[in-house]
């Protein structure tokens, strides 16, 4: 028998994918959370029915998610995960020889205990002692604390269910209030197809809390059809100063070239900011 998972990504369109078995699947206080294996594509976490990771082409984006900011920034040491809580974005700030501490902020523990025991690849740097992982909401997170870390990262999953807040300028301005006078943040930022709307709405907003904003893509096969976004703010930093980084720290998609163009935007999204 074949089975296929289908995800969708409108009304009108869905994407299908071969799955050789069901790894785990378990629904926790705040989400369905799946475990699956795909034929092409290897293991995948899966939240609510939207595909968020898979060992296959993970690197593209958690590389993206993690280097550009990390790079932008001349000194970080203290950094904030929210969301990720399969560890693909800890263990490539973990690559950042400066970094001293990262706290992960993943409100659902149950998607962190699923990915240390199936996607260790990922979450297996959840063992470092610089990482300390709390099991909260990272809405609420934000608002308790000032002045703190260098560089915020949200890997949030798409604008439904949980992650809701997470795209919203109320957010964005506590974040701006738990980073440094120096500090930087990058949110993933969705299909530039598909969300049209929400990224003017969360550039616009980051441009009327932070000074400095850019809006960057990569193409990341496991979500949607075509390039993915990631929106940054700082209160100093601008990307012309980004470092770069030593080759021999087990990169697979982020280079000197990539670090470049990844700000070279198309006519259609450049209209969308
Ligand atoms: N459409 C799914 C987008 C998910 C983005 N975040 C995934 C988290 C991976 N660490």
């Amino acid at each position: 028998m074949q089975l296929w998972f289908s995800e969708r990504e409108t009304d009108n369109i869905n994407v299908k994918w071969k799955v050789e078995q069901t790894l785990y699947s378990k629904k926790s206080q705040y989400q369905q959370i799946d475990i699956v294996e795909f034929t092409d594509f290897g293991r995948a976490l899966i939240l609510d029915g939207i595909i968020q990771t898979t060992v296959y082409d993970e690197f593209i984006y958690h590389e993206m998610i993690a280097h550009i900011p990390l790079c932008i920034h001349p000194n970080p040491k203290k950094v904030l995960v929210i969301g990720g809580g399969d560890g693909g974005t800890v263990r490539e700030v973990l690559k950042h020889e400066s970094v001293e501490k990262v706290d992960l902020v993943e409100i659902d523990k149950e998607v962190v205990d699923a990915a240390r025991k199936y996607l260790p690849e990922l979450a297996g740097c959840l063992e470092d002692p610089r990482v300390t992982v709390q099991n909260v909401d990272g809405f609420k997170f934000v608002q308790e604390k000032t002045s703190y870390y260098d560089v915020v990262i949200i890997d949030s999953s798409d604008p439904i269910g949980p992650a809701v807040g997470l795209f919203a300028k109320s957010f964005y301005k506590s974040v701006h209030k738990i980073l440094k006078e120096d500090g930087l943040f990058v949110a993933q930022t969705e299909s530039p197809l598909f969300n049209k709307e929400l990224i003017t709405d969360v550039y616009t907003g980051i441009k009327e809390i932070f000074p400095v904003q850019y809006l960057y893509t990569a193409g990341v096969p496991t979500y949607s059809i075509g390039p993915w976004t990631f929106t940054l703010g700082s209160k100093r930093y601008t990307k012309e100063k980004a470092r770069t980084l030593n080759k021999k720290i087990g990169l697979k998609y982020f280079n000197e070239d990539v670090q470049k163009g990844a700000f070279l935007l198309p006519q259609y999204i450049k209209e969308l900011l």
